[in-house]
């Protein structure tokens, strides 16, 4: 079995081209002036690997990156999700579990294409993911009626959606790519129809929120490791707004009926203790919408991604 080493890459990626809202940007700044990194390192014990920088991007210009296929923003998304890749391969192919702290959901085009070539390369293994979120990202460009990314990065990674072009996600090779088989979702509630329909014709496996409150998270959980197995290893990418807006308000798209913050915690724990982990996203943290005063929910919301990354990562384990 691979077996965590004590060595955490971080890479933190403000962007948020992925989708239309300012703000998602600056949701790693937010996590990590909270103190995030140094508990990991002076609590939990990790060697953390991290270049001290949050990681922006110079958007083109809406006339040297128009939407292409639909898609908005289709060469600046490319291009940072393509760099995202080799920073999350360099540090898994050491051996490292990997941290990547969002920016918005677009960018596990780069974080799960980097973890799948170096879990190839180092192990000779496929990928499992668990996607936990109110949404499924897995829209075609064509199926999108946003048009946004952010909505997209599943399909672009199990190669239901394919573009040639190098400079629009063609640099996806299938070194990168994830099996739909290999995919597990947790949470969902808020699902487009073209969605639903791929979902069905590939029987991909879903928990949603109906399920969690039929079964308990408890069991669901024991089903969606059990789906996997016990020796795939496993990158877990959590979008906040799979939290209920109770615990996670400032967040581009909150859907109400969602997980309670214990309910997304143990979610984390339970893949921390499957001993499979390689690396977490934690993603959609928008600290400038804030329905409340005085910064309340912003803060809820960086200290609930806080809380989900530290149970990923082992914290409650004792
Ligand atoms: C919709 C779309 C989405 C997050 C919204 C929404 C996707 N299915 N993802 N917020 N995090 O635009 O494709
Ligand atoms: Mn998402
Ligand atoms: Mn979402
Ligand atoms: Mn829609």
């Amino acid at each position: 079995k691979f077996v965590a080493n004590g060595e955490l890459g971080v890479v933190a990626v403000g962007f948020s081209g992925g989708q239309g809202k300012a703000g998602v940007d600056i949701g790693p700044a937010a996590m990590i002036e909270s103190g995030l990194l140094t508990k990991l390192k002076e609590d939990l014990g990790y060697e953390v690997h991290h270049d001290d920088t949050v990681h922006s991007y110079k958007e083109l210009t809406p006339e040297s990156d128009p939407p292409f296929r639909g898609m908005k923003n289709p060469k600046t998304v490319s291009a940072v999700t393509r760099k995202i890749s080799e920073q999350v391969y360099e540090h898994a192919k050491e051996g490292r579990t990997v941290l990547t702290l969002g920016g918005d959901h677009s960018i596990a085009i780069g974080t799960i294409s980097g973890t799948a070539k170096a879990i190839r390369e180092r192990l000779n293994r496929e990928l499992a993911v668990i996607w936990v979120d109110a949404h499924t990202d897995i829209n075609t460009p064509e199926g999108s009626d946003s048009g946004n990314v952010h909505g997209m990065p599943v399909s672009f990674l199990t190669g239901l959606a394919k573009e040639e072009r190098e400079d629009v996600f063609g640099w996806l090779k299938s070194e990168h790519m994830l099996s739909l088989k290999k995919l597990v979702y947790i949470g969902l509630r808020d699902v487009d129809r073209f969605e639903k329909q791929v979902l069905r014709d590939h029987k991909v496996k879903a928990f949603s929120m109906h399920d969690i409150d039929r079964h308990g998270i408890g069991k669901v959980m024991e089903m969606a490791l059990g789906y996997i197995g016990t020796d795939t290893p496993i990158h877990l990418s959590f979008d906040v707004d799979a939290l209920d807006p109770m615990w996670a308000p400032s967040t581009g798209t909150p859907v109400r009926g969602g997980l309670t913050l214990r309910e997304g915690d143990f979610i984390a724990e339970c893949v921390h203790e499957s001993g499979s982990m390689v690396a977490m996203d934690l993603v959609e943290v928008n600290p400038c919408l804030d329905p409340g005063v005085d910064n309340i929910g912003s803060d809820e919301t960086v200290r609930a991604g806080c809380s989900l990354v530290r149970c990923g990562l082992g914290e409650s384990l004792l």
